[in-house]
């Protein structure tokens, strides 16, 4: 009994560091490099940091301001198709405000929170970015360009940013939205669910109810297939296949429609029928000429022993 406790015990005091950290905190962890450049060996990196000179424009900092922003998973769950988020998507601060944002990402992945379009002078290639492999807390400061900007904020990481992890800073008033911001803007590429294999086969009925203007018809058709065979590949099968089918068919139909004049549906069926026996009866045929020819070229070429 007494081991049991002691067990327990031990198993506490072992699990109380873990249960008060949720996520490592990088800060007090990172080199600065110079130049705005901080990293540690953990793979926390800030760059971009600023944290005294003003930018031109700017007589003072205007305002001091700590922002907290979360990334992961878990905030893009109320954005239909998106994988990842920030738990913000807009960030509204008055121009040469001093801004500190503390990133936390919750995902056992990587993310970044990169800011674009920043002056050049004072932040190298225009950015102030965070980046930190979660779960873990990294920490950075920069000094807003004074002027009304929307400032593109997202993670570079490959595709993180087309799955939703994307979000505008608006210094003032901004000047205007940015596209594809989960919960907030339009997409910029909307998914296309029109071209289906339904609005391909009611253009092919709608073709055959007008048989004898096929040329013309045929063009039309062509134009509404069309989108269809953009469509990723195992569509794009079914809808090539669909045009050969619809082009067949509508050569064929003046030729059909001069057959069946004057017949009852039961004779046209009949005929259709007959028509697809002599075709399978073919078939048959000229394949069971190849076996043959096959067969008796390996007798000539096999030597007989
Ligand atoms: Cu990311």
């Amino acid at each position: 009994m007494v081991k049991l406790l002691s067990a327990g015990a031990l198993v506490f005091i072992f699990s109380a560091p873990v249960l008060a950290v949720e996520y490592e905190d990088h800060s007090g962890m990172l080199m600065d490099h110079g130049d705005g450049h901080l990293m540690d060996m953990a793979g926390g990196m800030v760059m971009g940091q600023n944290t005294t000179t003003l930018p031109g424009g700017c007589d003072s900092i205007a305002e001091t301001k700590e922002v907290t922003v979360h990334a992961g998973h878990k905030y893009a769950e109320k954005f239909p198709g998106r994988m990842f988020a920030f738990d913000t998507q807009e960030f509204n601060v008055k121009p040469c405000t001093k801004l500190t944002i503390h990133f936390i990402n919750e995902d056992n992945v990587r993310h970044q929170w990169m800011m674009h379009g920043l002056p050049k002078y004072l932040y190298p290639k225009g950015m102030f970015h965070l980046e930190v492999s979660g779960p873990a807390k990294i920490s950075g400061t920069l000094i807003l360009p004074p002027g009304d900007k929307t400032y593109l904020v997202h993670c570079d990481i490959a595709q993180h940013m087309e799955k939703g992890m994307k979000a505008q800073l608006k210094v003032g008033k901004g000047d205007g939205d940015l596209p594809s911001i989960p919960g907030l803007t339009a997409y910029v590429v909307p998914d296309d669910y029109k071209g289906s294999l339904q609005t391909v086969m009611a253009a092919v009925s709608a073709a055959a109810a007008a048989a004898p203007v096929v040329v013309a018809k045929t063009a039309a058709v062509a134009d509404k297939v069309a989108p269809v065979v953009q469509q990723p590949k195992e569509d794009s099968v079914i809808s090539g296949v669909t045009v050969i089918g619809l082009a067949i068919g509508l050569l064929l139909a003046p030729f059909l429609a001069k057959k069946f004049k004057g017949m009852s549906p039961s004779e046209a069926v009949a005929t259709i029928f007959d028509l697809l026996r002599t075709g399978i009866e073919l078939a048959v045929k000229l394949l069971s000429d190849l076996i043959k020819r096959v067969i008796s070229n390996k007798n000539k070429i096999l030597p007989g022993n």
